[in-house]
């Protein structure tokens, strides 16, 4: 129908149809936000309504949907519940996912008479979104969600927020002529693929192909554009080793001869040692932030270096660069592949063999860690043994602190299948966004790898992935505490904290299957190294949702960065 038909539709009407258009399967919220729409979505649709025990956790859940699925994820709040949510939205920033946060707002008859639990929500969604926006007037919903869809998945991704008029956004029961247009184009990261410039293209490779120890770092650009293919292609033409950041892990195998691991901060030795061996750095589709670069460190500024990247705004911001290439990584790199000299690569010969020495130095110096049999655990060897019996098609989620450097470090994705997405920095991250995960590709494992600080957070929502059988498996690095936070509070205390400062970072023991048995579950709690295998195979074949408790050292400490 065309506008002009005299027809009037109901907001929620046009919101349930619209949502289901874009290819959405599930909302993730706390109510009571928009609940027109809710009894819209279910008359109209499929969608599945997840209601979860917090709105941070809910922003959490559509943020492992987007980073899953490549499909926008949907939160939602009302006005109360809008700064949680906002919360949430800080992790999906820092980590560009595309995730659409809805929240009810203010009335303007009402405004400044101290409403019941009423503040301007707008201002704390402005540093954690691509667009902030707010819709007054029934008729501005489709354009405004047809916005908030063509701004969430275009150049770099991120969120976006809409304020809904109401404290549940009751703006939704009104009516106007509208149209439920939907532009499927925009439904997935992404849209589009803007092809580079050819000379740009053409200075990059000349660079690349004339350098004797270059190397790649590919960032999270890499995996929005599933670009991995085009990317481990043009590094073996060019025998051209790959580090990665922690967002970017999955993008080549670690298992890859190329491959030297995540380089920065939460790092492997080998990707810092290379990178800061190399004569020329080609960082693609990353910040080049702080995290990857151990804070400029890795490499040095003044490194010869250059740069391809969607985002105008990103080139040469850290790093002065030799090169510059704007456009989508996947269609650089089939650029590049296709004019590559694959007769460049006898000068590299001798960098390749210091790449091989690197990696199995590294796998020399902490073989003891990652096939350890010590007990309580060594959370190497839990990942050690992740590497060995993760199912070809996982998807594995991580939290930040402890859990970011272990697995970031000591885990390997063996296949190009298997995917690796990571808390951008936000502890408790993990454990929703694993849920969100398995609702977006329910056909895929979902392993979740989280410390016990990490997933007390968001518990509750154990009995939420257990309602709507979102069968998640989580495993739980259970120290007993934070410990991460030990050598921060020894620097504190000017060397050795004292017995007494444990308080600050330690909790009472808790046996995390347990919990999860009594919240309708399946809880696994293992002891020994030789049960963690076991105890993954049981937890993925039960097709429920699945903790598994594994207890660990808390004094065993992740190696730190090198320089
Ligand atoms: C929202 C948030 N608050 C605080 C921190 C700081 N922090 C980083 S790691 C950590 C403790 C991690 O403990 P746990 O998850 O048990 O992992 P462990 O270090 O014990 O392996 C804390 C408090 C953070 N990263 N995010
Ligand atoms: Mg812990």
């Amino acid at each position: 129908m065309k506008l002009g038909h005299n027809v009037k539709r109901t907001g929620a009407e046009v919101l349930a149809d619209m949502l289901a258009g874009y290819g959405v399967t599930h909302v993730f919220m706390v109510p009571a936000v928009l609940r027109r729409t809710f009894a819209e979505l279910e008359r109209r649709t499929t969608i599945a309504r997840v209601h979860c025990h917090g709105e941070k956790s809910a922003a959490y859940m559509a943020d492992g949907y987007a980073r899953a699925s490549g499909k926008p994820g949907i939160c939602m709040a009302q006005v109360i519940g809008a700064l949680n949510l906002a919360a949430g939205l800080r992790d999906a920033y820092l980590a560009h996912s595309p995730v659409i946060a809805f929240t009810g707002g203010r009335d303007p008859k009402t405004k400044f008479r101290k409403v019941y639990q009423e503040v301007d929500d707008v201002p704390a969604f402005e540093p954690v979104t691509k667009m902030n926006a707010t819709i007054d007037d029934v008729a501005r919903i489709p354009d405004m969600l047809r916005q908030a869809f063509r701004v969430a998945t275009t150049g770099a991704p991120g969120p976006v927020h809409l304020q809904f008029r109401g404290n549940e956004g009751q703006v939704d029961v009104e009516e106007a002529e509208m149209e439920a247009l939907v532009e499927a184009q925009f439904s997935r990261v992404p849209p589009f693929r803007p092809a580079p410039n050819a000379a740009q293209v053409m200075a990059a490779l000349d660079l690349l192909q004339k350098a004797e120890r270059p190397i790649i770092v590919a960032g999270g650009g890499v995996r929005a554009s599933d670009a991995g293919r085009e990317l481990v292609a043009l590094a073996e033409a060019l025998q051209t080793p790959v580090a990665t950041s922690l967002n970017g892990k999955d993008v080549i195998p670690g298992t890859h001869p190329l491959s030297v691991g995540v380089v920065g901060s939460y790092s492997r030795e080998s990707a810092n040692r290379a990178v800061n061996r190399a004569d020329l750095v080609c960082f693609i589709g990353s910040e080049t932030g702080g995290m990857t670069t151990h804070f400029w460190q890795v490499p040095a500024i003044g490194t010869p270096a250059i740069q391809i990247d969607i985002a105008p705004e990103s080139l040469g911001r850290n790093f002065p660069l030799q090169a510059a290439v704007l456009g989508d990584a996947k269609t650089v790199l089939a650029a590049m592949l296709a004019s590559a000299d694959k007769t460049s690569t006898a000068r590299r010969a001798a960098w390749i063999k210091e790449i091989a020495a690197l990696r199995s130095d590294w796998y020399a110096k902490y073989k003891a860690d990652l096939e350890s049999d010590v007990l309580p655990i060594h959370p190497a060897r839990i990942c050690h043994e992740l590497t060995q019996h993760m199912p070809d098609d996982a998807i594995v989620v991580v939290d930040t602190g402890h859990a970011g450097m272990w697995m970031g470090g000591m885990y390997d994705l063996r296949e190009p299948t298997q995917s690796y997405m990571r808390s951008a920095g936000h502890l408790g991250w993990a454990f929703p966004a694993g849920i969100g995960a398995k609702a977006a590709c329910p056909d895929r494992p979902v392993v979740v790898f989280t410390g016990d600080a990490g997933f007390w957070y968001h518990i509750a929502d154990i009995e939420t992935a257990v309602r709507w059988n979102i069968a998640s498996v989580t495993l739980v690095n259970n120290n007993g505490g934070g410990n991460q936070s030990k050598r921060g509070f020894d620097r504190a205390y000017g060397g050795e904290q004292t017995a007494k400062a444990r308080e600050l970072w330690t909790y009472n023991a808790m046996n995390f299957a347990k919990l999860a048995e009594d919240m309708g579950a399946l809880g696994i709690r293992v002891e020994k190294p030789a049960d963690i295998a076991p105890a993954l195979a049981k937890a993925l074949a039960a097709k429920r949702p699945a903790i598994i408790d594994i207890a660990t050292d808390i004094e065993a400490l992740a190696p730190t960065a090198v320089t």
